[in-house]
């Protein structure tokens, strides 16, 4: 049996070099040249720990090869990115499923009767739906799910991934699956292929279900954390410490509080609620009010280092603004990895950058150097920052945060980490 993956992203890859370690016969789909001459060198494109080894093997025992148009095979997994539109007629951002369709575009043409297409990218509800029909549409001849139920020539399924980036290899394996086929047969069909690897349960439902439930777990860690975030708004007008707060609350036996930040940045929590609220506006108000908090809140950030400068020229009534220096401890979206897109953190510094007119640094021990466009942002070690800069605004909880503190100027700490002052 053959299996192929459309998209080798953060996603794609892992779960196909997952395929092919369990010796099953890969063939791996990207629009990518850059990354399919990697992977065929037994190399990745990505940052995640252990992939490169199960690629490496997986390439050179000959069960994992990439090319960039699809070849025949008995199950296509698609993972490919399901961005949002940020400026939609409506207001709210709408989900952009061109790559999708694109992808069962692609794969269309070499589809056979008895195969398997599973759906991974998260998606709005109704996006299985949708592809089934772009991939009828291309292929008259064959029957689907939507119209013959179990005796359909094709069998499609939503399975969304749900694997943290970071521990992706494990989790991979671990979780749980949910399987969301568009008939009972392509559910059977969908949990025998992902046995194959995954030793977390596989529980059955539809593929509408399966799409919303995707879309629940991140924007319910999207509005519990936005619940935190506003919390640390309220706690700083009241002079109260919100991480003692926190911790106090959550000495209870049925409360459990999430930690505040400088806002949610990653490619799922601050994108998937979007999913919901376009498409039910009017029902889902709280998860609307709970990305405009938490997407709010690097700007009440920068608004706190704006009062920190002028607190600073009050004390130090020789300085000018352009003599103050401040110093961005962290850059990346979370804590302890290297990766900047969708950061808050890096927001807000890039925003120092254009407003101040005196220095801005950053410390990011897991880069080496910034990309070309961030070119004006210097990247400092720590002790330089801690002991140049005037201003110190912690951004992330990277392990090395919490064994230095900058001994000396006006700290802004937005996670929590350095002692108060
Ligand atoms: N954050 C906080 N406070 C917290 C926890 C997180 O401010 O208490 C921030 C982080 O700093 C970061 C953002 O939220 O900026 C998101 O980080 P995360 O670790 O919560 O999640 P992601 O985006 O790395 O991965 C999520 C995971 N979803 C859930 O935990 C429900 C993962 O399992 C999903 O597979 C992934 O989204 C995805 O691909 O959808």
């Amino acid at each position: 049996n053959t299996i192929s993956v459309i998209g080798l992203g953060y996603i794609g890859l892992p779960t196909a070099a997952m395929f092919a370690s369990r010796k099953k016969n890969v063939i791996g789909v990207d629009v990518n040249q850059h990354a399919v001459n990697t992977i065929n060198k037994g190399q990745i494109h990505i940052v995640e720990p252990e992939l490169d080894m199960i690629v490496h093997a997986a390439v050179s025992e000959g069960y994992l090869k990439a090319v960039t148009t699809p070849e025949p095979a008995d199950a296509f997994l698609i993972a490919v990115p399901t961005p949002f539109l940020p400026n939609s007629n409506s207001g709210v951002p709408e989900p952009d499923l061109s790559y999708i369709e694109a992808a069962a575009k692609a794969v269309a043409p070499v589809l056979k009767k008895g195969d398997l297409v599973i759906l991974e990218s998260t998606s709005p509800v109704g996006a299985t739906e949708k592809m089934a029909n772009w991939l009828k549409s291309s292929r008259p001849d064959l029957s689907f799910p939507q119209d013959s139920g179990d005796s359909a020539d094709v069998n499609i399924a939503h399975c969304p991934e749900r694997v943290l980036p970071g521990q992706v290899v494990h989790e991979l394996v671990t979780n749980d699956r949910v399987i969301g086929g568009m008939s009972a047969r392509c559910s059977e069909k969908a949990v025998s292929l992902y046995k194959t690897f995954v030793a977390g349960e596989c529980v059955i439902t539809n593929a509408r279900t399966a799409e919303m439930a995707k879309l629940t777990e991140n924007s319910s860690r999207d509005v519990q954390i936005a619940f935190a975030n506003e919390l640390s708004i309220i706690c700083d007008k009241l002079n109260i410490d919100v991480w003692e707060l926190i911790q106090l609350a959550n000495r209870h036996p049925r409360v459990n509080i999430l930690q505040p930040g400088p806002g949610v940045g990653g490619h799922c929590i601050a994108v998937d609620p979007w999913f919901i609220v376009s498409k039910t506006p009017e029902e889902a108000k709280l998860i609307h009010t709970a990305r405009n908090v938490n997407d709010g809140k690097p700007s009440w950030v920068l608004s706190k280092v704006k009062l920190a400068i002028v607190d600073y020229l009050q004390q130090n009534p020789d300085k000018t603004v352009n003599d103050v220096t401040i110093a961005c401890y962290g850059l990346a979206f979370k804590p302890d990895i290297d990766d900047l897109r969708e950061s808050p953190a890096l927001h807000i510094c890039k925003e120092l950058a254009k407003f101040h007119g005196g220095s801005v640094l950053a410390v990011e021990p897991n880069v080496n150097m910034l990309p070309e466009h961030l070119a004006h942002i210097e990247l400092v070690a720590f002790e330089t920052a801690a002991l140049k800069a005037d201003i110190h605004l912690l951004l992330v909880d990277h392990r090395e945060f919490k064994e230095e503190t900058p001994k000396q100027g006006i700290v802004i700490d937005t996670k929590g980490i350095w002692p108060q002052s």
